[in-house]
């Protein structure tokens, strides 16, 4: 993943350019409205673009479950562009939902992993994400390759548009370069992840939260313990525990924060308390250095401070570890989770 985000920020001395992308930036620039359409974890993945897209271009996104969208009598107008985004390229909801855009008139571009599948090419242009094959059937590497490349995307609209300043660019093109050492530095913390999930790995239930940027990872994280280790996880917005979830909080419940410093972070902090105030065990993603979010928490994951538009596909690591190791701990295989297909195609 890393080599070519290095390769494309490389060879092109620090901007971006995306060939398949290129041709549609005039439509993408002057867009009145961006539609993400996925299913699962690319469905994750457009969540968090959808947060970034609107900081830095100020274009209104939508996300839509691919397999909601087929479905239904959706507004399409002109001048509205669908991000089709997708790991195998074969999802039979994500395909049927673009072609059904593309009868309306709609622009598909497509951000997909695997070069010449069905999706890439119902697409009228679009950028590989060159994550190479996914080995287990849960999407992983796929999430943070799609998150490269949307972000890539959003800068360059952003900067064309001038609605990111150049030094913000520049700043956030950095942040791009210094991913592959900072996901490299979360993975070291692959033994303290270990312990942690043999702690809670025979919890019936568990909770995930996280704000802004960091709430599509908490969905994400919910999703991955589901998908591999077959515990109940709920993913939710942190700000949305006390409109419900917070009646399930007891002692016996993991509760699992992505709490990374960012714009949201004092509330974070104080959605941990309320954990800590009913009894609940709060498992925290961290930055470095982080004093107070740590003494929060029963345990701790640490990762490199990144800007919180790019700590996701950092944040999403230990995530995915966690879920790997209550998986593998309690004998899964789980490259191959029972009831789930690699494409979902019928
Ligand atoms: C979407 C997806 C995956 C999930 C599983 C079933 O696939 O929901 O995220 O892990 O494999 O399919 P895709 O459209 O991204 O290939």
């Amino acid at each position: 993943i890393f080599d070519c985000l290095r390769g494309r920020l490389d060879a092109t001395g620090g901007t971006i350019t995306m060939s398949g992308i290129q041709k549609y930036a005039d439509q993408l620039t002057t867009a009145n409205r961006i539609i993400m359409i996925a299913c699962g974890t690319s469905w994750h993945a457009g969540l968090v673009a959808e947060y970034i897209f609107e900081e830095v271009t100020r274009i209104p996104v939508e996300v839509e479950y691919a397999s909601e969208f087929r479905y239904r009598n959706p507004i399409i107008n002109k001048g509205d562009v669908i991000i089709a985004i997708s790991q195998s390229g074969e999802t039979a909801d994500t395909l049927v939902a673009i072609e059904t855009a593309k009868e309306k008139g709609a622009i598909i571009l497509g951000v997909v992993n695997v070069v010449g599948s069905s999706i890439a090419r119902a697409s009228h242009g679009g950028a590989y994400t060159h994550a190479g094959p996914e080995i287990g059937v849960a999407s992983t590497k796929a999430f943070t390759a799609q998150l490269a490349v949307l972000t890539m995307i959003a800068l360059k609209i952003g900067y064309i548009k001038g609605t990111l300043t150049e030094k913000r660019y520049m700043h956030l093109l950095n942040e791009l370069n210094d991913v592959p050492e900072k996901v490299a530095t979360a993975l070291m913390q692959k033994d303290k992840i270990r312990e942690i999930a043999s702690k809670y790995k025979n919890a019936s239930d568990s909770l995930y939260l996280g704000r802004g940027y960091n709430f599509p990872v908490a969905l994400e994280g919910a999703l991955k313990l589901k998908e591999i280790s077959y515990i109940h996880a709920e993913g939710y917005p942190a700000a949305e525990m006390k409109h419900g979830p917070i009646a399930l909080v007891d002692e016996k419940l993991p509760v699992f924060f992505v709490a990374t410093k960012d714009s949201f972070h004092e509330k974070v902090l104080s959605n941990m308390q309320e954990i800590k105030a009913r009894k609940g065990k709060v498992i925290a993603v961290v930055s470095e250095g982080d004093d107070a979010a740590s003494a929060l928490a029963d345990d701790t994951i640490t990762v490199p401070y990144a800007d919180e538009l790019i700590a996701p596909m950092i944040n999403v690591i230990p995530m995915q570890l966690l879920a790997y190791y209550i998986g593998v701990s309690k004998g899964y295989d789980v490259d191959k989770p029972r009831n789930l297909a690699k494409s979902v195609t019928v």
